[in-house]
């Protein structure tokens, strides 16, 4: 079966080794299969949900479709564009948050996380993000979406609203329940100064992470300080659920290298950090370095990076419009 992919990014700066190894590498083996047709979206509308700078958003959605670009997604087979330029977001937005509950989003637990212990001040945007999400999603008739663990939850909100929609209006399998597509032997990529932290585009120390847009010497540099503990690497799996680090380290090398974390433990098994963080910096480097230096280059020609989203988002727009032209038929507003 062909399948129809739809997944996105935000534009808030900082992409890093998690987005990477996460969805963007992944991102690139999707696309790149014939049978696939993909559309990637930098999803603009998701960063408002936070304090966003005018202009630094604009320079970061350009960012994100050069990472894109430069990471190896071909932008004349699949769609790149931005959300913002395709009202039909908004709209379906809108129209499935009055199909949504208000018991479904109180469960979500990345509000919880993302708006702290202040969640009076968090933006009615941030609890209503998965509603959006649904919107991005369904309006492609999307078949499957890459998630990561963090985002089953939102995903599986997709599904509700998209099943209930077509109960409440009597319209069987108009809107297409979508699956979710997780990456086998991938854990989360955690930060180089604490292992029990995600890696985050706005963690303030930038050593906490590897920047798509780092160099050679930037890499070589967090790799060196990256957090360790002073025993030598295991040769039990295991062993890892109490060292954190250690277990980050391992499943960046592996997630690079495409082999399984038990393959890397028996190479390393035994060995100090310093000789296991040598490798992990000439894998990062030999990955990386060409992204980077890619990424820099693209930046330098704002008007190409332009025309991949003028062409994504008439494309996008095509589709969409059609989809949201059918939902409000179904509602009513005619
Ligand atoms: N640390 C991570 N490990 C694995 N995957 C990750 N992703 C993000 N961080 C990691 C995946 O990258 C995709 C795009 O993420 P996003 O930019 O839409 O939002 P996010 O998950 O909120 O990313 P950040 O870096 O944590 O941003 P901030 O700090 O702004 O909240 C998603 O598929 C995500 O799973």
């Amino acid at each position: 079966m062909n399948k129809k992919i739809f997944s996105g990014v935000q534009p808030t700066g900082n992409l890093h080794l998690g987005n990477y190894l996460g969805a963007i590498k992944n991102f690139v083996e999707l696309g790149n299969d014939r049978n696939n047709h993909c559309i990637y979206c930098v999803v603009d509308l998701h960063a408002i949900t936070v304090k966003q700078d005018p202009k630094l958003l604009t320079e970061n959605i350009r960012e994100t479709v050069a990472t894109f670009v430069a990471s190896g997604i071909d932008p004349e087979k699949n769609i790149i564009f931005n959300q913002s330029r395709v009202s039909a977001h908004a709209e379906a937005a809108w129209i499935f948050s009055c199909v949504a509950r208000m018991g479904w989003l109180n469960r979500m637990t990345q509000f919880k996380e993302k708006a702290g212990k202040d969640k009076e001040k968090a933006s009615v945007g941030l609890y209503s993000y998965p509603v959006l999400m649904a919107a991005d999603i369904l309006l492609y008739d999307a078949t499957h979406v890459p998630v990561g663990e963090d985002q089953k939850q939102h995903l599986e909100l997709s599904r509700d609203i998209a099943q209930k929609f077509n109960n409440d209006f009597q319209q069987e399998n108009f809107l297409k329940i979508p699956e979710p597509l997780i990456q086998k032997e991938f854990s989360r990529i955690m930060s180089l100064r604490d292992g029990t932290k995600k890696m985050s585009k706005s963690e303030v120390s930038d050593l906490s992470r590897i920047n798509l847009t780092d160099n050679k010497d930037a890499i070589i540099s967090k790799i060196k300080k990256a957090k360790t503990d002073p025993m030598p690497l295991p040769a039990d799996i295991k062993e890892l659920d109490k060292r954190p680090e250690a277990k980050n380290l391992l499943s960046i090398y592996s997630s690079l290298n495409d082999v399984t974390l038990e393959k890397t433990i028996s190479q390393f098994s035994g060995k100090n950090f310093s000789e296991f963080k040598e490798s992990l910096i000439q894998v990062l480097v030999d990955k990386l370095d060409p992204i980077s230096g890619e990424i820099n280059k693209l930046m330098s020609n704002k008007d190409y990076l332009d025309r991949i989203l003028d062409l994504g988002c008439e494309k996008a727009n095509n589709i969409a419009s059609e989809k949201i032209k059918k939902i409000k038929q179904i509602v009513g507003f005619n």
